[in-house]
């Protein structure tokens, strides 16, 4: 059975404690419960992991990569919170490890501040899922497997 890799970025640890009119009540847990439900419909099992550090979100990249790569994983559905909009680094490593990455926002990017309407994702990214709220992510895995199947 193939994994699918649940990779949030900064502050989404937070989710449900503050900020509910851009980001909802719902907490992390509850996204990742909702991804595990979504991935096992299709057959597989998510593996979920947050990160407030660009490193530590590349080094998932690239293991995704090996792991894709291995026959044991699909791809990546993946909300890069702030580094969405700053890292070219995160670029690369999608590039570099040719992963198909799913990119989800909760909220909607271009409706907000004019500093969220670029991402350095999006250019590398399999699909795009912006402001669907958390039904984002189920969104996001249906993509995935579709796109790769
Ligand atoms: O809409 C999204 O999913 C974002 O990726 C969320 C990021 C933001 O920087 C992006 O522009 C859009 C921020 C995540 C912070 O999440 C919080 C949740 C609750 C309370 C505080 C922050």
């Amino acid at each position: 059975m193939s994994k699918i890799m649940v990779l949030n970025g900064p502050n989404l640890n937070l989710l449900g404690s503050r900020e509910p009119e851009q980001y909802g009540h719902e907490t992390l847990a509850d996204v990742e419960a909702m991804c595990a439900v979504e991935a096992q419909r299709y057959g597989h099992e998510v593996e979920c992991r947050q990160s407030n550090h660009e490193g530590v979100l590349i080094d998932a990249i690239h293991e995704a990569g090996q792991r894709i790569k291995a026959g044991e994983m699909l791809g990546v559905v993946f909300n890069p919170g702030a580094y969405t909009h700053t890292s070219v680094a995160l670029h690369d490593a999608i590039k570099g490890a040719e992963v198909p990455v799913i990119e989800v926002h909760i909220s909607n990017v271009h409706t907000r501040e004019a500093f969220r309407h670029h991402s350095y994702i999006s250019p590398v990214a399999a699909g795009i899922v912006v402001g669907m709220g958390i039904q984002g992510y189920v969104l996001g895995i249906q993509g995935l497997i579709h796109k790769t199947r």
